[in-house]
């Protein structure tokens, strides 16, 4: 599967949503489960990484849980170079640029490329740009947080991950996170940047989904909401629409 050219056609009919499932925080049979149902609520594609927990073991036997019961595009989204699987059709190839560690900025990236080479998988070269209050994400990336209130700050990072290559750019606010990404923020950023704009962090509703995309989102990301759900499909179907309608 070419998932750049999936996430390309897909986006001219409508912006898209991805599920993330963490292998550090549930089993592979559990996050088969919510992969399954979030297929049915129309998720566009699954991305399976996280922060902390992650071994090769728990993310090879979570993608192949998933694959075995969604055709879905799965992609990892990994916390580091020793998480890696064949079995999922692409990895998101991304360097943290707002780290002040060399180790995320290219140090990972160096030490996993002949290994994505060998594993054959498609790469999404990705800025990851991490805003205040970033989470875990922002603890074990060294992130220098970027202020919610610094549009400016935010579009020389996106603009400058643009001019480096980088096919998408996302803006995260840190699983869990409070509140979202300020959607003047997003509509800032949009403005100035041309490629795939990825929006995840503390999305929960379909209101704050849809005012995500209406200002410029391509790609709206959850998480935490599919991982807290007692009734997936039910739930997570209006936040889909709102993405899917927008
Ligand atoms: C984290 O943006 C994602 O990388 C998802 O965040 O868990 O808050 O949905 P949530």
């Amino acid at each position: 599967m070419d998932v750049h050219s999936y996430f390309s056609n897909t986006r001219k009919k409508h912006p898209l949503h991805l599920t993330l499932l963490d292998p550090g925080k549930m089993n592979s049979e559990n996050l088969s489960k919510i992969a399954k149902e979030a297929d049915q609520a129309g998720t566009d594609g699954i991305m399976v990484g996280g922060s902390t927990d992650l071994s090769f073991e728990n993310v090879e036997q979570s993608v192949q849980a998933i694959k075995n019961v969604t055709n879905l595009p799965v992609i990892l989204f990994p916390s580091d170079s020793g998480v890696l699987s064949g079995k999922a059709d692409a990895i998101f190839f991304m360097t943290l640029l707002n780290s002040s560690s060399l180790q995320y900025i290219v140090g990972e990236q160096i030490a996993s490329a002949t290994h994505i080479k060998k594993l054959g998988l498609e790469t999404l070269s990705m800025a990851y740009l991490l805003l205040e209050p970033g989470m875990r994400a922002g603890l074990v990336g060294k992130a220098r947080l970027l202020p919610r209130d610094n549009p400016n700050l935010v579009i020389s990072h996106a603009l400058a991950g643009q001019y480096l290559g980088m096919n998408y750019i996302y803006l995260e606010a840190g699983s869990g996170a409070e509140s979202p990404v300020p959607s003047e923020m997003v509509e800032q950023v949009r403005k100035s940047i041309d490629n795939t704009l990825i929006v995840g962090g503390g999305i929960r509703t379909p209101e704050s989904a849809r005012l995500l995309v209406e200002s410029g989102a391509d790609i709206i990301v959850t998480g935490t909401f599919v991982e807290t759900s007692n009734s997936l499909v039910e739930d997570l179907k209006p936040i889909i629409d709102a993405i899917h309608s927008a």
